[in-house]
């Protein structure tokens, strides 16, 4: 980052947009909103834009909460507090229902910002980042700041290149060879491919950089128009197509590598499935991500444990773990891990075999238990003796099973079962 992007990164307020409920991860946001999910052993989803934001010089945060936020507004809380208002820092945690309105709910997307303009104003940012919640990359935003700058638009949206059949749900843009956003479609069912690139599209990430000011003039502009539903992707960002600059900025342009990466890293992890994978992957030789690397930390709440351990049983049974990733106060007695990743505190009886098994904190495997490709919610507590991963109709019957056999596994569906 030079002295230019510094400078850019301090008259910029980020703008979290964290009140998403994430529906297709069922029961795992039936408490907690998307953005508040653990990912990584150590994290939760919304510790990556923030990091990001931190990491790129940026001290004005504000955090738009609404759907199940207590878990969301609890962690901000203990993690995210060391902004200090002498040097102009701040993290603002901006609930819907905080704000006097008739409806206390926000609409939208852009409502979510819109109700909240005299907190933004009040610190007076001449730019403005809006950031959604609940994506996993590592992204310098002050590059992506210059390039809006730079290029004198009056909006600037990441972008990234997907599989075109992966493009229904995102915003989709066809730019000319200026990154100038000549078209763009909110979710669109049949998405336009990229030039030469039939098997791809343009999909905007639902990252924004505007001039506040601008940005302010916009909305309203745009609340003045029939239908509109409060949503940048849906109304703010094609009504600037059309009538003023918008430009298309790619994340390979400011995404953050570092030591053992290769490519740009960008996760969605917005299923049952994807989470699994996500998490799991993390486990690999050489990950895509690197949660081990210095440069770009992710900073997080990080609860005081004591070590992981891993013990003998008293039978002389070997608790053990071979590329697997174990958080903090986890104990594995007897058991045998291999490919799993332990959130804190995850306790392994004797006798016990996981394989490809992501597990919240605190949960309790008791002895016997056998366990392939599942998701084990927060202090879920595995009866001694289930089985799980080897009888796909018993599996569906007994807890949520995705297509690809991954199970997710919590509490009321352990107490429904008759063992
Ligand atoms: P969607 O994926 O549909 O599309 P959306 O539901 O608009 O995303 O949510 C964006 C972010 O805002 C999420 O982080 C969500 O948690 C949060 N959010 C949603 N409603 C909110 C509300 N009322 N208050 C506060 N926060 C809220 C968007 C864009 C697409 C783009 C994709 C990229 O519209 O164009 O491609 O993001 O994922
Ligand atoms: P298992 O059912 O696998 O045999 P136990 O629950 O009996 O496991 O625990 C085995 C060992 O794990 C204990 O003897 C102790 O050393 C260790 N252990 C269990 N709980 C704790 C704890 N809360 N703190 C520290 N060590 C613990």
């Amino acid at each position: 980052m030079n002295r230019e992007e510094q400078r850019l990164a301090q008259q910029t307020m980020a703008f979290v947009l964290a009140g998403g409920r994430g529906s297709r991860l069922y029961e795992l946001t039936d408490r907690r909103a998307k953005p508040a999910m653990y990912f990584g052993g150590k994290s939760r989803i919304i510790d990556f834009p923030l990091s990001n934001a931190v990491n790129s010089g940026i001290r004005r945060i504000g955090v738009a909460t609404q759907y199940k936020a207590h878990s969301l507004i609890r962690h901000l809380q203990r993690g995210w507090s060391f902004f200090r208002a002498e040097r102009n820092e701040s993290l603002d945690i901006l609930p819907a229902s905080q704000q006097m309105n008739d409806e206390n709910w926000y609409k939208g997307t852009a409502d979510a910002v819109a109700q909240n303009k005299d907190i933004i104003e009040g610190y007076g940012p001449k730019y403005i980042i809006i950031l959604a919640g609940d994506h996993i990359y590592k992204q310098d935003y002050a590059e992506m700041i210059r390039h809006h700058v730079d290029s004198g638009a009056d909006v600037t949206v990441g972008c990234i290149e997907v599989p075109r059949m992966e493009a229904t749900g995102f915003g989709v843009m066809k730019v000319d060879t200026e990154d100038r956003i000549l078209d763009f479609v909110e979710k669109p069912s049949d998405p336009p491919a990229m030039p030469g690139h039939p098997d791809q599209a343009l999909a905007s990430m639902g990252i924004y950089v505007f001039e506040t000011e601008y940005l302010f003039k916009i909305m309203e502009d745009c609340a003045a128009t029939p239908g509109y539903s409060h949503d940048f992707g849906s109304d703010i960002i094609p009504l600037i197509v059309r009538t003023g600059k918008a430009v298309a900025h790619p994340f390979s342009r400011s995404c953050v590598l570092t030591v053992n990466e290769e490519a740009p890293y960008w996760r969605d992890v917005g299923t049952v499935d994807a989470f699994w994978q996500a998490n799991l992957d993390l486990t690999d030789f050489k990950p895509a991500l690197d949660l081990y690397d210095t440069e770009w930390p992710i900073w997080t709440y990080s609860e005081l444990t004591a070590p992981a351990k891993f013990i003998h049983n008293e039978e002389g049974r070997r608790g053990s773990a071979v590329s697997s990733m174990v958080s903090g106060g986890c104990i594995i007695s007897g058991s045998s891990l291999e490919r799993c990743l332990l959130f804190t505190g995850v306790r392994t009886h004797s006798f016990s075999q996981l394989q490809g098994v992501v597990s919240m904190p605190y949960a309790v495997i008791n002895r016997n238990a056998r366990l392939t490709n599942v998701v084990v919610d927060r202090g879920v507590i595995i009866p001694q003796g289930l089985v799980v991963g080897e009888d796909a109709a018993l599996d569906a019957e007994r807890f949520r099973r995705t297509e690809s056999g991954v199970c997710l596994i919590t509490q009321p569906m352990i107490d429904k079962l008759d063992m």
